[in-house]
């Protein structure tokens, strides 16, 4: 790992101006490559586990539930004084395998998803900052995406489950989504659909936009619009799963350069707005989802995080160092 004689690390920098900068944390990783660890939590002051704590992960079955891979990423960032995120409760995505044979009624479908939020906030109860409640709830088109949850319980699954996670845990609730980062047609059902559900008491804290920057990169300012009028509703705004790629056949020569100037952007509009929280979606290029995710794989490029194959800093580091510096000079 490179040291630069001298400068503070972007944790460091973060610390001072109390910003919360993370990463996405991969359990193996963290286990096996010491310059994995040492870089998560030196560079870093926030972790989410990747994968760990999502349905499919901690449910090997439907009345169990394994906790080693999550437990193993709670405990480094409790050891390293870092801000834990939890993601996530309710997801389409990445559901056990064995539930698609199981042959459930609507009422088992919901007992099973209030245990299972019972069980994992409660367990981190005083571990775990805050949760991505509930994730990608909103189509690309404003609509309620359908999902096993919605055709079991209809709509009312979401409120249901920021309450039932209000019951067991004080971390801060968050509702999180991609594609919705910018003002638009999504961002406008989220801002909608979280309106609705402040209105009625439901217990939320936040909004995450998970800024995966891959063939468009969101404009900064419409970024910042968007982080303002969410905040305006009483929300708490974090930038999530953060990383910034090209398309492949389309990589420009001065890549690295494009990627930090917008890296360096959006923590200027991040900054503007009142948002207090990015976290990277991996530690390093090496174990970015963009180079092992079938559908994606191929079609970006895959060096999107501040620290390159060899944990080296990249120029996206300096610039989110920097910018971060920058604000705290002012
Ligand atoms: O990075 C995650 C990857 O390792 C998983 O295979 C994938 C499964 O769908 O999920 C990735 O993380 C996603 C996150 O949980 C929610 N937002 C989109 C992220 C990238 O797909």
């Amino acid at each position: 790992m490179s040291t630069e004689q001298g400068q503070p690390t972007l944790r460091d920098v973060a610390d001072e101006r109390e910003f919360t900068i993370g990463a996405a944390i991969d359990p193996d990783s963290l286990r096996r490559d010491p310059s994995y660890w040492k870089t998560a939590s030196s560079e870093f002051n926030a972790v989410t586990p990747e994968n760990a704590l999502k349905m499919g992960a901690l449910r090997p079955s439907r009345h169990t539930y394994d906790f080693r891979d999550a437990d193993a990423i709670v405990d480094f960032g409790r050891e390293n004084d870092m801000y834990v995120r939890g993601h996530t409760l309710v997801w389409h995505n990445q559901k056990p395998d064995w539930f698609q044979a199981w042959d459930h009624t609507d009422e088992q479908i919901e007992a099973f998803l209030r245990n299972h939020i019972h069980t994992v906030a409660g367990r981190y109860r005083a571990t775990i900052d805050a949760w991505d409640v509930v994730n990608e709830a909103v189509d690309d088109d404003g609509s309620t995406r359908r999902t096993v949850w919605s055709d079991a319980m209809g709509e009312g699954y979401i409120a249901d489950a920021f309450r039932w996670a209000d019951e067991v845990t004080d971390a801060d609730l968050y509702y999180n989504d991609y594609g919705a980062d910018e003002v638009n047609e999504k961002s406008d059902a989220i801002y909608d659909l979280l309106e609705r559900l402040l209105e009625r008491d439901v217990p939320i804290d936040g909004v995450g936009f998970q800024l995966h920057a891959l063939a468009a990169h969101p404009d900064p300012e419409s970024i910042a619009e968007n982080i303002e009028r969410f905040r305006a509703l009483g929300l708490d705004v974090q930038i999530t799963e953060m990383d910034v790629a090209f398309p492949d056949d389309d990589v420009p020569a001065d890549a690295a350069e494009r990627q930090a100037d917008y890296y360096r952007a959006v923590v200027e509009a991040c900054l503007e707005a009142g948002c207090e929280t990015i976290v990277t979606w991996g530690v390093h290029d090496g174990g970015t989802w963009l180079r092992s995710f079938k559908d994606f794989g191929e079609r970006y490029s895959g060096d999107p995080l501040l620290f390159d194959d060899r944990y080296e800093r990249k120029p996206a580091y300096r610039a989110v160092r920097n910018a971060l510096e920058k604000h705290r000079e002012r």
